[in-house]
């Protein structure tokens, strides 16, 4: 679990997914995720005066790495950003101080999800049928009671329309598909086969949370994340630093073509890839950049 990213606008990564861990310094273990998108990481302009323009290590790891796990030194750097590309949450860009963490290299995997629910059982949100109770926390006061068939477990599938269409109505590409789940990605009659190590998806954040706790570790805080998904490139624009996406070597698993209709797959993927399919950031994670969104903490 872990990354994503950054990537701006471009990364309009249609999966929800995961997670990253990180266990702290001790023995306390945390993992963490993102909601991917935070997306525009890029660096900007504007770090207050007063601090310096990037400080060093503030920790070191006591323990000898745990497997799949990268030590992350912390510091302080430039959060957020003001550049085209950022989107409006990512503003303004401020300074943030982390102590170091570890942190998983990937992204969780269906088959790292797959232990996990068979050692406890666990059914993902997305496996519930949700309550009426539960659907009216999240309504305007007064609402009606919708038909029966929402009460249904169920969950969004990214279905590209096959014309162009305005992008600022997420219903033109995300389709309400009962039985989709984690195990089924695309609905029903899709499955897990040849797939074992791209990324779980169709995990909420409670999902993920379970998952961390369950694996001794935490979800990392956003700040966390964004520290390690820069890989010591303070203010760089991407993950990999400034230069823009190659279509000759693809930085990322990222969307290519006209957004949400045409997907012109110049990555190799139209959806998910294996995890660790491109190169690493300066830490050496993968995907901080792409493939599929990733929680945080908070
Ligand atoms: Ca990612
Ligand atoms: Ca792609």
């Amino acid at each position: 679990m872990h990354k994503t990213a950054s990537i701006s606008t471009h990364l309009r990564s249609p999966f929800i997914a995961l997670v990253s861990l990180i266990l702290l310094g001790d023995g306390g273990v945390v993992l963490n995720d993102a909601p991917a998108a935070t997306s525009s990481r890029t660096a900007s302009r504007g770090a207050p005066a007063s601090f310096e323009e990037e400080t060093p290590a503030t920790s070191q790891p006591r323990l000898p790495a745990p497997v799949g796990m990268v030590w992350i030194p912390g510091g302080e750097f430039t959060m957020g950003s003001d550049t085209a590309l950022a989107r409006r949450v990512e503003r303004p860009p401020h300074r943030v101080r982390v102590v170091g963490f570890w942190i998983d290299q990937t992204e969780v995997t269906n088959v790292q999800f797959r232990q996990f629910v068979d050692a406890t059982g666990y059914i993902t949100v997305a496996e519930r049928a949700p309550t009426w109770e539960e659907i009216k926390k999240q309504l305007p006061p007064g609402r009606p009671k919708p038909p029966d068939d929402v009460f249904v477990p169920a969950s969004l599938v990214f279905t590209p329309p096959d014309h162009p269409v305005p992008t600022d109505n997420p219903r033109a590409w995300w389709s309400w598909t009962p039985g989709a789940n984690w195990r089924h990605p695309e609905g029903p009659h899709s499955d897990l086969t040849d797939r074992d190590n791209h990324p779980v998806i169709h995990v909420s954040w409670d999902d993920a949370v379970a998952y961390a706790n369950w694996a001794g570790k935490r979800l990392p805080t956003e700040a966390e994340w964004e520290f390690a998904a820069r890989g010591g490139r303070n203010r760089a624009q991407f993950t990999w630093g400034n230069d823009p996406f190659s279509p000759a070597a693809p930085q990322a698993n990222i969307w290519q073509g006209r957004f949400p209709d045409n997907n012109t797959q110049i990555d190799g993927y139209g959806r998910t890839a294996p995890v660790g399919s491109f190169p690493p950031n300066g830490y050496g994670l993968y995907d901080m950049a792409g493939n599929v969104w990733e929680w945080t903490l908070d």
